[in-house]
């Protein structure tokens, strides 16, 4: 009886969307969609899910978003790092046919190709992108454009420079990253848009991303003792052959930039960049004699984690000063707001720092949307969705067809109701290698409850994780009797996927997408910003 009223209800809330996506095409109320996203912000310094930091770092103006709407649970990333990440979410397309599957040498985003803000800009919306961008070619698809393009297009947290509307170089240096992108977002909504039209905007934050170099003003954040370390900080790899591998330990490969050690005076720029860099090929370095060994090693851990989180508190407040603004200004009740990060990311976790696996804290990102003509307060959501659904997620809410070639799904449905389970496992691929942490190319399956991943680059190790019980992936069960049958329906269900995301080539060609060296366009020696 129950699931007879669930469907009967369901049916109704379907009939509802299907007549107002139906009636928001060519009307003037369609929604303005703020799409904020920083970079590397873990889901557990996300303090709306109530993980390990919550207490200790909480997020209270992000956290404003998910009381106001609903907070996804299991959002993942197709490929776990930056350029990709954001090619994905801007064509609702995998690394491998959007072009964009590695930073390092995969060349630049080619802007020719279809994005949702290209179709949102077609149907009548005015579109913006402010902060940083990380893709190389200039912004395609945007009325106004500002974006972050020093520091190989990564920007700096001081003096970040910016492009203007693909044509003008601007040097920023009365705020801190995170403060300017808000400044200049805020500009925006308030003196630059045409008010007659909807609007779409991507508010992006450089923060929290490496070298968490936060504003003064959150420097007296956690300088009362210690920080917990999470469980498994003390990791020793055993059973999984890519983990032993890698070069992203907190112990190991932390440089003086990281951990902010001042340089001698006098050094060329050269010599203090190979000063600043020292760590990160596993140099041994410490900042006195005294510090050694597991004291060392929670230094360097404490040191990392209060500025990453320092930097989280700036991105905090800045995403709280675009609330207010939608509230004071009446825009609230017709606004899209999410709140997502490019990827997760290691807060000390198998003690490491960085991204680019398919373990939960890189592979999960935080993804969270308010819509009050749409969304219940305080709702949940806990299906498998992807970076991918992204766009056709916004083009539905806009109102805009999605194009047959992006191949992800729109979750609209799931805003006014939640269906049981909507997608049975979702699929991966990771390609950068050596750059720059060493982690072997990957692709695997993720359902509800398992995790089987392939590396493939230089070794051919299998691992399986069963997250229900094992939800810090440390006990690798591949090749177990008890698992064989699982393995093989996995490997059966991955397969299929590789089909289905036209991703079935073979493992050498998969290692040439890996070794191709296309130069990017973008050459920093080239800005005059000094
Ligand atoms: C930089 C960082 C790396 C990081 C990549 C990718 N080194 O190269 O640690 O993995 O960015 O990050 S740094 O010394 O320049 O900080 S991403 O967010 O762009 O994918
Ligand atoms: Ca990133």
């Amino acid at each position: 009886m129950k699931n007879v009223i669930f469907t009967v209800i369901s049916f109704f809330l379907a009939l509802q969307l299907v007549a107002q996506s139906e009636t928001n095409v060519n009307t003037t109320d369609r929604p303005n969609i703020v799409f904020i996203m920083s970079d590397d912000h873990a889901v557990s310094a996300v303090s709306a899910y109530d993980d390990w930091l919550a207490e200790i770092a909480p997020t209270p103006n992000i956290d404003r978003i998910a009381d106001n709407g609903m907070l996804m649970t299991r959002t993942f990333n197709t490929n776990s790092i930056c350029g990709p990440s954001r090619a994905s979410i801007l064509t609702g397309k995998y690394s491998h046919i959007n072009g964009f599957f590695k930073n390092e040498k995969g060349g630049d985003f080619d802007g020719s190709q279809v994005t949702f803000p290209k179709l949102l800009q077609g149907a009548g919306y005015e579109t913006a992108v402010i902060g940083k961008w990380h893709l190389g070619t200039a912004p395609t698809g945007f009325d106004y454009s500002k974006v972050m393009i020093n520091w190989g297009g990564q920007g700096t947290y001081f003096n970040p420079v910016f492009l203007e509307n693909g044509r003008d170089t601007i040097v920023e240096r009365k705020r801190h990253s995170s403060a300017q992108v808000a400044h200049d977002a805020l500009k925006w909504l308030d003196k630059g848009r045409d008010k007659e039209k909807p609007f779409m905007l991507m508010y992006q934050f450089k923060a929290p991303h490496r070298p968490w170099e936060p504003a003064e003003e959150f420097q007296s954040l956690f300088t009362d003792g210690d920080l917990p370390q999470p469980a498994n900080f003390n990791d020793n790899y055993s059973g999984r052959e890519a983990a032993k591998e890698q070069w992203m330990e907190i112990e190991n490969h932390m440089n003086r930039r990281d951990l902010k050690i001042p340089p001698p005076e006098g050094l060329s720029r050269r010599e203090e960049n190979t000063y600043y860099a020292y760590g990160n090929k596993g140099e041994f370095w410490t900042p006195n004699d005294i510090l050694q060994g597991a004291a060392l090693k929670n230094w360097k851990y404490q040191t990392y984690i209060k500025d990453y989180l320092r930097c989280v508190a700036g991105v905090d407040k800045a995403v709280g000063q675009m609330l207010d603004y939608l509230e004071a200004n009446g825009l609230a009740e017709n606004t899209v707001v999410i709140y997502t990060s490019d990827q997760g990311f290691y807060l000390g976790e198998h003690g490491w720092f960085d991204k680019r696996w398919m373990y939960e804290e890189s592979f999960r990102m935080p993804f969270m949307i308010s819509y009050p003509k749409l969304i219940k307060p305080k709702s949940k959501n806990a299906n498998l969705l992807l970076n991918v659904d992204f766009a056709p997620t916004f083009l539905e809410l806009a109102g805009v067809e999605t194009p047959e070639a992006m191949q992800g799904t729109s979750f609209v449905p799931q805003l006014a109701s939640n269906f049981d389970e909507v997608r049975e496992a979702v699929y991966y691929h990771y390609y950068e290698y050596p750059k720059w942490h060493m982690v072997q190319p990957h692709y695997g399956i993720r359902t509800k409850r398992f995790k089987l991943i392939h590396f493939y680059y230089s070794m051919d190790e299998w691992e399986l994780y069963d997250l229900d019980n094992d939800p810090d992936e440390m006990n690798n069960l591949y090749g177990q009797l008890k698992y064989k049958k699982l393995t093989k329906l996995l490997k059966k269900k991955l397969k299929a996927l590789q089909v289905k995301y036209k991703d079935d080539m073979s493992l050498d060609q998969m290692r040439k997408m890996t070794d191709i060296v296309v130069e990017r366009v973008y050459n920093e020696e080239n800005l005059n910003t000094r």
